[in-house]
């Protein structure tokens, strides 16, 4: 079901201490009268701590990865059921630096993506277009190529486990932020090529997520476009006022 939801990856940052610091500044400071889903994805270490620590509470967990495989030889790897195991409900998978600094294919985001579902995992599927391809106005084609290899083989029901994080590669930690009509646009596109593939109920209940450069200051306005269902925050959820002044903006 769309919802509207904010979610801060902390990518690799915050080790145990840290982390106790950062959920501490977070629990019990949101506004009772928040209607939206707030999830933090610490890093694996940090998963269960954070699950323990927020059980009782309106924040929910999500991992940064999963892997492919189910179980096995996979030295160094974690796998959707030992993640489900320490109440995580969550996972971010396709994020641009998985793609470019770890090399993984549509392919393998696809088998990433099939295990998450198979575990009844919410997934956030990341999606997003480097500059050049955007300088050469091809970012509705990648997206629309990564769309395609990475989450379509998936069932319209299935669809339902599925929330997808727009993130233009070149906003990422940049400081710049696609502008709002930027967003608007692709989001729109995106929920387009959801009727397409699957029908208008798909397309009108996935959630989809912005992110890319998310500020206590450009939130709201990004928020207010009517097909941007909230943020995936990067460094400014790192930070327990600016991550509850964005998940205010929403
Ligand atoms: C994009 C985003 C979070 P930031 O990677 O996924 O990070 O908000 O730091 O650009």
């Amino acid at each position: 079901m769309r919802s509207k939801i904010v979610a801060g990856n902390w990518k690799m940052n915050c080790d145990l201490s840290e982390t106790k610091v950062l959920l501490e500044g977070l629990t019990g400071k949101i506004k009772a009268n928040n209607q939206n889903k707030v999830v933090v994805a610490p890093p694996f270490t940090n998963l269960h701590y954070a699950f323990e620590s927020l059980k009782n509470t309106n924040i929910s967990v999500a991992a940064q990865n999963i892997n492919e495989n189910e179980s096995g030889a996979h030295t160094g790897e974690i796998s959707a059921k030992m993640l489900k195991g320490v109440g995580v409900e969550y996972v971010i998978i396709g994020h641009s630096e998985r793609r470019a600094i770890y090399k993984e294919s549509d392919e393998t985001l696809a088998a990433k993506t099939n295990q998450a579902v198979k575990e009844d995992f919410q997934v956030m599927f990341c999606v997003g277009e480097e500059l050049a391809s955007r300088k050469a106005g091809k970012h509705f084609d990648v997206v629309k190529t990564q769309l395609e290899k990475g989450l379509f083989q998936l069932s319209a029901s299935e669809m339902q486990n599925i929330i997808i994080a727009y993130e233009p590669v070149w906003a990422i930690g940049t400081g710049e932020t696609a502008s709002p009509e930027q967003a608007q646009e692709m989001h729109a596109f995106i929920r387009s090529l959801l009727a397409e593939k699957y029908n208008n109920g798909v397309a009108k209940n996935t959630s989809i997520l912005y992110g890319g450069s998310v500020k206590p200051n450009n939130a709201k306005e990004i928020f207010g476009k009517a097909d941007v269902d909230g943020g995936l925050i990067g460094g400014a959820s790192l930070k327990a006022e600016d991550f509850l002044a964005i998940i205010d903006s929403l």
